[in-house]
């Protein structure tokens, strides 16, 4: 039976629906900072011509399958859109396909699951079924006249589609080269086209292994000559043979450190420890991670290599030969490696890439007594994961370099009422709220870990290497967060954000020293090694032993924005480090060049996996 007579095809209805639930969900679930009304015409436009493009598959298909085809295409989009609503408010960036890869990943999220979805998302499936019951009233029309003029159709989508290149080529040069701005390529080009392009990036990748060759080498051997430092002779060494027990916090930012809550500290263990003797705080430390995260920070403190610009290295390239920290030490030092974390083994790609880094043995969830008892959020609790992981230190054999990464401190930020020592702070943003909380408690579950290995004798043979992962709080957040720091939250001051704790300390050294320059990272692993008395004999890396008298004030950020002593970039904009005023971008210009220089070098490294041409 029949209700309504359609005038208009289900194919048009179809685009229709479509384009305005990816128009409106583009502008309310994704910050994509449309500021003009080009960008918002390109928005429409990008919109309206892929999806009318894709919809056109179903032109060619035979009548009676048309409505049932269409209605799978129309279903395919609106999962991908709706994957990518869930993604970016965990990420805050849009999927890439080496990230859809990780299924495991994906489905390890669960716990942050419930509270990534949201009421109003049945909105974006609602009109599936108001589409599906339209089908079903026409399903006995017999030909529409859009199905003769599947040509006209298809030029229409390729002029919108040609026109729209053309204004966001206008808009923003480079647009396609400068991949790693994925807020930038949704905006101009939508998101369905992105995710095209990204399937041709993807692939690229996979021939770039292929046909990689030994010449590229030559150039980056160069490079990295030219940016060797010379090893400062009051730290070459300092710390010999002893154990490294480097801790990994997990989403901690350093605007946290030395800093209060209600008159209450939200570190004091971190604050009392960076004033201790033999402490080294760097105060202007940033990660440089992207899409992979937890991951991405200890890819680069392994290698001293970035992170890719997009989906995690450890799952893309696992197969590359590395020169890592951990095998360096095992083959310069005969070090015992380990990494203690208390989830799914497999989660990063973990178990695989840790052996290509040559660890010798990775402590997993199956090594930890986990019960419901003693787990919030992600996982074990922090305080928990500590107590069970001394044991097993105690037992390796030394000297050893154990990694152990925390996990408490992790969006959602839950945690049970008992295990907080301060309250949640008060302002409308619930994340924000909690990150206090959970970030007070890690800082607690820290100090018991200290004072346990200071119990067991483990303290005093160690160096001990703290640094935050990457940030917890991300610009979804600027309002709450611009409350808590009483400035706005411009552009400059995001990229002041990504700064997080780093800490060394020695437990034998005399002096502590707050060290203000400009570093990251990428300059833990020749740190490290110099601290151990290791020479690196000729391995290419991108960072500087952070005790050099030579070390430059320069980091790069995973998006191309970099400090230097003097200046911020980013977002194509200079800034003066000491106001956070814009300045003249000729002043940003000379170090332009040479961000891009180190990240470009850095993923052909990765991409062909060239180290497998080194002796
Ligand atoms: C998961 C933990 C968190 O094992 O490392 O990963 P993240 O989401 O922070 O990258
Ligand atoms: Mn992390």
């Amino acid at each position: 039976m029949r209700f309504f007579v359609f005038r208009v095809s289900l194919y048009w209805l179809a685009i229709i629906f479509l384009s305005v639930k990816t128009y409106i969900a583009s502008k309310v679930f994704f910050d994509l900072e449309i500021d003009s009304f080009t960008a918002e015409l390109i928005l429409i436009l990008s919109t309206f011509g892929t999806i009318l493009l894709m919809f056109s598959i179903s032109l060619f298909i035979k009548q009676i399958y048309r409505h049932r085809v269409l209605l799978i295409i129309y279903s395919i989009i609106s999962v991908l859109l709706y994957v990518n609503v869930l993604y970016y408010r965990f990420f805050n960036d849009f999927i890439t396909i080496p990230v859809l890869f990780q299924s495991k990943h994906i489905t390890s999220l669960g716990s942050s699951f419930f509270d990534l979805i949201s009421i109003i998302d049945v909105l974006l499936f609602l009109d599936i079924i108001l589409l599906k019951f339209i089908a079903d009233q026409i399903q006995f029309r017999r030909s529409e006249p859009v199905y003769n003029k599947k040509g006209r159709i298809l030029i229409l989508a390729l002029i919108i589609l040609i026109f729209n290149t053309i204004l966001a080529h206008k808009e923003r040069p480079e647009l396609l080269t400068r991949s790693f701005d994925r807020q930038l390529l949704v905006k101009n080009i939508g998101l369905y086209a992105y995710h095209v392009y990204d399937f041709y990036l993807y692939t690229n990748t996979k021939r770039r292994i292929v046909l990689a060759d030994t010449n590229q080498l030559t150039e980056i051997i160069n490079y990295d000559k030219a940016n060797e430092t010379k090893a400062n002779e009051d730290y070459f060494g300092a710390a010999k043979g002893k154990n490294i027990i480097m801790v990994a916090l997990e989403s901690t930012q350093s605007f946290v450190v030395n800093q209060s809550i209600n008159g209450q500290e939200i570190t004091p263990f971190l604050n009392e420890l960076i004033k201790q003797r033999g402490s080294y705080y760097f105060s202007n430390f940033y990660h440089q991670t992207g899409q992979g995260k937890t991951s991405d920070a200890e890819f680069i403190i392994e290698n001293s290599l970035y992170g890719l610009p997009r989906g995690a290295v450890f799952f893309s390239n696992p197969e590359n030969k590395y020169y890592s920290l951990a095998s360096t030490l095992k083959e310069e030092a005969g070090y015992y490696s380990a990494v203690f974390h208390a989830n799914n083994k497999s989660f990063w790609n973990r178990d695989v890439m840790y052996s290509a880094l040559g660890y010798n043995r990775f402590y997993s969830e199956d090594d930890y007594n986990i019960s419901k008892e003693n787990s919030i959020g992600w996982g074990l609790k922090d305080e928990e994961f500590f107590a069970q992981t001394i044991p097993y230190l105690k037992e390796l054999q030394q000297p050893y370099y154990a990694k152990l990464l925390t996990l408490t401190n992790h969006f959602p930020f839950s945690l049970a009422k008992a295990d907080e020592i301060i309250p949640e702070w008060t302002s409308k943003d619930g994340t924000v709220n909690r990150y206090f909380t959970t970030v007070r408690y890690q800082d607690e579950a820290l100090k018991q870990f200290f004072e346990q290995m200071k119990r067991e004798g483990m303290y005093e043979n160690s160096i001990f290497i703290l640094y935050g992962d990457h940030y917890g709080i991300s610009e979804n957040h600027n309002k709450a967060m611009s409350e808590f720091l009483d400035k706005e939250i411009t552009p400059f001051e995001t990229i002041q954000l990504q700064r997080v704790p780093f800490i060394i300390h020695f437990p034998n050294r005399s002096e502590s020293r707050k060290i203000t320059s400009v570093v990251g990272q990428i300059d833990v692993k020749p740190t490290i090694l110099n601290l151990m008395g290791i020479e690196e004999n000729g391995a290419i890396q991108f960072g500087t032993d952070l005790f050099s008298e030579e070390k430059r004030d320069f980091v790069v950020l995973r998006d191309g924005s970099f400090v230097t002593n003097k200046f911020v970039m980013t977002g194509n904009k200079c800034y003066i480090r000491d106001t956070g005023m814009k300045t003249n971008m000729e002043l940003c210009k000379p170090y332009v060049q040479k961000a891009k220089e180190e990240l470009n070098y850095s993923d052909q490294i990765i991409y062909g996996d060239l180290f497998r041409f080194l002796d």
